[in-house]
């Protein structure tokens, strides 16, 4: 049997040729090759779909292969990472800079194609995939920061399409008609996102949430296609699950469709192409398309077995699906007349770009003040004398941290167009709410928007993550977003993509100690930090008082890093520091904040603690002489910080330390130093009024006080 497919234009968006079947051919044989010489890889879904990418790259996907970073393009999201030759196939055939070689060194030490898809290391990669479940969450994040910025840059042309999209649903509603083409409002703002996902990412909780999400947000610049290839690595999809995915969806306000296989047994790709089509113009909800596919097709043998999903298919197997597609190619040769077809994408590409451009261009010329605005953002550069936004927190003012920080956002907002957030249905006691900045919602009202500020998420902390990852790819958005600190568990998986794709994520963790009272141990954080600060590329930061949270906020959008500001919720007086050397000291992660002349015993401190540490210090040294205090909101920030500003904080020969956290002491070992003492807290929390559990749990400053003199004694001894 060789590659049948039956092409019908009457119902047919594009009819394939057969240079088009030669393609898809020679892709699936790149995929298989690639798999076999790396001795590793995920072979049977990137075989099996080679029609999907195919069609998608060089059909509906809006790309440019030559200019991959063009800001006007779709995204294309892998969701099932592990099927990435799929998608490299498709990123070498369309153009992007790959070559040959670079598919024979697939999963090598330094390749340009490694093992799943790395944002930032693989030009074409819009996202880093793998972990089942975070692309579909994060395509939805990028579909909402699409239309947020269409409505905030364009707003006339996102009244357009809000009026498009009623009328659609309307006419659906009320007659069987085939639906009416919706015109196109021509935005440059307009930009589909196309995620393909697998069983497992179906399985992931997370795609529940964020499938709500994008409903609830009537995302229809979203088109997901779901490899319902029923095999998984364990068996049969049925071991597992017995859900309708089709009805999951519709009553999560999607529009779905199935495309079952072809008669031939294979994906239905003349079906499919009309879907995409259809999907991508369907207005007023976000699309799902169910493909029927049978994994490895149309390898003899592998077809249809879990082993094809993760396993070379080995040589004999490899030489008999070369012979089932009709193929005397030897591995890695391409046909200079596919390469050429398929490499019309670029061609296709720029014509796009220049079509965009001078849309742009018109753009521009009518709204030139949002698009000035637009630049910047997108540029990523803060506006002139960001500080000067900033409020000042007079010395002894007392606050919460978590409270400081909503201040901070309220005049942020007022200079920062691109600051938008949200919480995890937190936003009263983290403090996130943007005032007079709208929810962002579908519905235009006077509180309520797709240029609106606030993002609800309900209580979805996992899709939460992922989606501000999503946002945080898109054109230079500031996305913050808040829950329990207790609770960042449940998205730890999206902080640490963050980190590892470097994205300037912004999360706000408050209730950060047993101080938050009598919640109770469920919902006081202990090993937290010391956890997320185990993470590398990521700034786990926590002020001490209203100051330095303003320090810490501004530290975060320059360093444009991700980042997390862990807040309290408990009242505290804002230390008397300079507010110059606060600003200063918080962006190098620790400072002394009491100095003395005749340093003998150093006190550190992060967050609520510093204050606890400077009332010791009090206690240990009225005359102010020998007791130093240093605040540490950011170990990171601190690490990276040259030798000598390090030792003029943490001098070497200054051996009697105290470490002072409300948390897991793990970790600290290292500042505190062998002869160091650390005054944290290593079992659970307990239920009683804040005051009373810090007590309870040994925070106090008799405690540090009686740390600092065994440690002064331990240095002098020594
Ligand atoms: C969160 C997460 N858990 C587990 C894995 C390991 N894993 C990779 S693929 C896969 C399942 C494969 O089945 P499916 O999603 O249907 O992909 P297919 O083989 O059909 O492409 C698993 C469990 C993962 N990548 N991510
Ligand atoms: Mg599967």
């Amino acid at each position: 049997m060789t590659d049948q497919h039956t092409t019908d234009d009457s119902t047919t968006a594009h009819s394939l040729t057969d240079l088009d079947h030669r393609a898809i051919t020679t892709a699936r044989l790149l995929a298989m090759d690639s798999v076999e010489r790396a001795g590793s890889g995920h072979p049977g879904t990137a075989i099996a779909l080679a029609p999907v990418a195919h069609l998608i790259f060089q059909k509906h996907l809006r790309h440019s292969p030559t200019q991959p970073d063009w800001v006007g393009r779709d995204r294309f999201v892998l969701s099932c990472g592990h099927a990435s030759i799929l998608l490299y196939t498709q990123l070498f055939l369309t153009g992007y800079g790959l070559d040959i070689d670079d598919l024979r060194s697939f999963r090598a030490h330094e390749s340009l194609l490694p093992g799943h898809p790395e944002y930032r290391h693989t030009a074409g990669v819009e996202t880093t995939t793998g972990p089942l479940g975070q692309g579909f969450a994060t395509a939805v994040g990028m579909a909402m920061a699409m239309k947020h910025e269409k409505a905030l840059y364009e707003p006339a042309a996102d009244a357009r399409s809000l009026a498009a999209e009623r009328l659609e649903a309307e006419t659906e509603e009320s007659s069987d008609a085939a639906p009416r083409a919706v015109e196109s409002t021509d935005s440059i703002f307009d930009r589909t996102i196309w995620v393909l996902c697998s069983d497992g990412d179906m399985q992931e909780g997370i795609s529940y949430e964020a499938g709500a999400l994008a409903g609830r947000h009537r995302l229809d610049n979203l088109v997901v296609i779901f490899d319902d290839n029923d095999v998984q690595i364990e068996g049969n999809a049925t071991l597992v699950t017995s859900e309708d995915t089709a009805a999951r969806f519709r009553a999560q306000g999607w529009n779905v469709v199935t495309v079952p296989l072809a008669e031939s047994g294979e994906v239905d790709t003349a079906r499919l192409d009309t879907e995409l089509a259809a999907a991508a113009a369907h207005r007023g909800e976000p699309s799902l398309i169910i493909l029927k596919s049978v994994i490895a097709w149309p390898a003899p043998h592998a077809r249809n077995t879990s082993a094809a999903h993760g396993s070379p298919l080995g040589e004999v197997e490899a030489e008999a699906t070369r012979a089932v597609l009709g193929s005397t190619a030897a591995p890695f040769e391409v046909d200079d007349e596919v390469l050429q077809f398929t490499r019309g994408a670029q061609a296709r590409g720029e014509e796009l770009v220049a079509d965009w451009n001078s849309r742009l261009d018109a753009y521009t010329s009518t709204n030139p003040e949002r698009a000035a605005d637009w630049a910047r953002v997108r540029s990523g550069a803060l506006p002139d004398g960001l500080a000067d936004a900033l409020p000042v927190f007079e010395p002894g003012e007392t606050m919460a941290t978590r409270a400081a920080s909503g201040l901070v956002i309220q005049e942020l907002a007022k200079v920062l167009p691109e600051l938008w957030g949200g919480s995890a249905d937190l936003a009263e006691p983290n403090r996130t709410t943007i005032e007079g900045g709208r929810s962002f919602l579908p519905e235009e009202t006077e509180s309520s928007g797709r240029a609106g500020r606030n993002v609800h998420w309900g209580v979805r902390e996992h899709a939460m993550g992922a989606a501000m990852n999503g946002i945080s790819l898109v054109d230079g958005s500031r996305f913050f977003a808040g829950t329990f600190l207790v609770f960042s568990d449940y998205h730890r998986q999206t902080v640490r993509l963050a980190a590892l794709m470097k994205l300037p994520v912004i999360y706000l963790w408050s209730h950060d100690s047993v101080a938050l009272g009598s919640d109770g141990p469920t919902h006081q954080p202990i090993e937290h930090l010391a956890s997320l600060r185990a993470m590398p590329d990521f700034a786990v930061v926590r002020p001490a008082d209203a100051a330095e949270t303003a320090a810490s906020w501004l530290t975060v959008l320059q360093n444009r890093g991700p980042a997390g500001i862990v807040l309290g919720r408990q009242p505290i007086a804002t230390a008397d520091t300079p507010w110059a050397n606060v600003l200063d000291g918080v962006s190098r992660g620790a400072y002394v904040v009491r100095e003395v002349p005749d340093a003998r015993t150093l006190l550190i401190a992060t967050g609520s603690e510093v204050a606890l540490a400077l009332a010791a210090a009090a206690e240990l040294d009225p005359e102010q002489t020998s007791v130093r205090v240093v605040s540490m909101p950011c170990r990171e920030w601190f690490e990276a910080q040259g030798p000598e500003y390090r030792e003029s904080v943490l001098p070497a020969a200054l051996t009697a330390r105290v470490v002072v956290e409300a948390a897991a002491s793990f970790g600290w070992h290292d500042i505190a130093g062998p002869g160091g003492r650390i005054v944290g807290i290593d079992v659970f929390g307990l239920s009683a009024p804040g005051d009373e559990a810090l007590v309870a749990r040994g925070m106090t400053v008799e405690r540090v006080v009686a740390a600092a003199r065994e440690a002064t004694e331990t240095a002098a001894a020594s």
